[in-house]
């Protein structure tokens, strides 16, 4: 994959790498407090205000280009919102407080606290609306599977290319009704699916380590946002990627268009969400495939935050142990 190299990228990259794993873990712990409590609202705000604070101590001239909604529509963390100590490095800044506001909520598997730095002008500034993805982890020849083409030839195809029969592909999507016929059609072709309630970006991250997770592929449609976090995760750990947005109203396209969307059709690859070196860092709220949830002992707290860099490909797990507790 190419990177964009420019002078600041050791600074950026490396101090940052460590700098945004404080970031992602102040909004988890913020939100794991809420757990269980039904309190979808409450929680995503512990976890924005969180998030906001410690963004604001980051040596970044960043703009938060995914983020809370729309300025009038989101107090924080909104599009278009500045964040970071003032005479930074310049960066887009991609965050999702609380993915799985839901499985936070009731206290259900998989929430997590992420967020993805770029340099700025290299995310891509999706609005708030669905987006049709499909991802498959590295390793697989370019274009092995395609958006645009059936699910069933998709999950024979990547059968094909690991060698295995289809039965042996497990696909994640998130349980929908709009999710009927591609889940019929896996089935189809003889493989199995992975239903999950929320959370895709962990979905689609799960596909670089199928070892691990047992998902191969990840298909569906859901939140647009959600899908440049995952992107930019891909960007650092291999794999391919192809969304589309789904502008199905002249509201939804003209919103699109003032974000500089020229192309309502267009089917993005990894490199034209996030076109240049990216950090990706998640902190799991509740437990998960991916990551621990935050434990709460008597004098301790304790976290796993997942941190990636493009520029290497370095993936680091880092285990907090917080006791320090009034920085919360
Ligand atoms: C997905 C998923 C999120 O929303 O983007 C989904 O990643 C969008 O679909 O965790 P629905 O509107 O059908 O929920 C979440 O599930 C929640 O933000």
């Amino acid at each position: 994959m190419t990177s964009i190299t420019v002078p600041h990228n050791l600074i950026l990259e490396r101090i940052l790498t460590l700098e945004i794993v404080r970031v992602t873990e102040r909004a988890a712990v913020n939100a794991a407090r809420l757990r269980g409590r039904g309190e979808e609202k409450a929680a995503d705000q512990a976890a924005v205000d969180a998030m906001r604070r410690e963004l604001n101590n980051l040596p970044i001239d960043g703009t938060v280009v995914i983020g809370e909604g729309e300025r009038d529509e989101a107090p924080m963390l909104f599009i278009g919102e500045k964040v970071g100590a003032a005479g930074g490095f310049k960066v887009d800044i991609a965050v999702d407080p609380l993915e799985g506001t839901t499985l936070c909520a009731k206290n259900m598997p998989g929430a997590i606290a992420t967020l993805a730095i770029a340099d700025q002008g290299t995310l891509l500034h999706a609005p708030d609306v669905y987006m049709d993805k499909i991802a498959v982890g590295p390793g697989y020849p370019r274009g092995v599977v395609d958006l645009d083409a059936p699910a069933d030839e998709n999950i024979r195809a990547l059968a094909k290319a690991k060698g295995v029969k289809p039965d042996a592909i497990a696909a994640m999507i998130l349980d929908r009704p709009r999710h009927a016929d591609i889940i019929a059609a896996v089935r189809k072709a003889g493989g199995s699916v992975s239903l999950i309630s929320d959370g895709d970006v962990a979905g689609v991250i799960h596909t670089a380590e199928p070892d691990k997770t047992g998902i191969d592929i990840y298909l569906g449609i859901g939140g647009a946002p959600e899908g440049v976090l995952a992107a930019a995760a891909l960007r650092c750990i291999g794999g391919q990627m192809q969304c589309r947005l789904i502008l199905d109203t002249p509201e939804r396209r003209e919103r699109s268009a003032k974000m500089g969307i020229s192309d309502p059709r267009q089917k993005y690859e990894i490199e034209d969400m996030v076109r240049g070196d990216c950090l990706f860092a998640a902190t799991g709220i509740t437990d998960g495939l991916m990551l621990d949830g935050v434990k709460f002992g008597k004098d301790i707290v304790e976290t796993e935050t997942v941190v990636m860099r493009s520029i290497t490909g370095t993936v680091r797990r880092i285990n907090g142990e917080h006791r320090r507790l009034t920085k919360f």
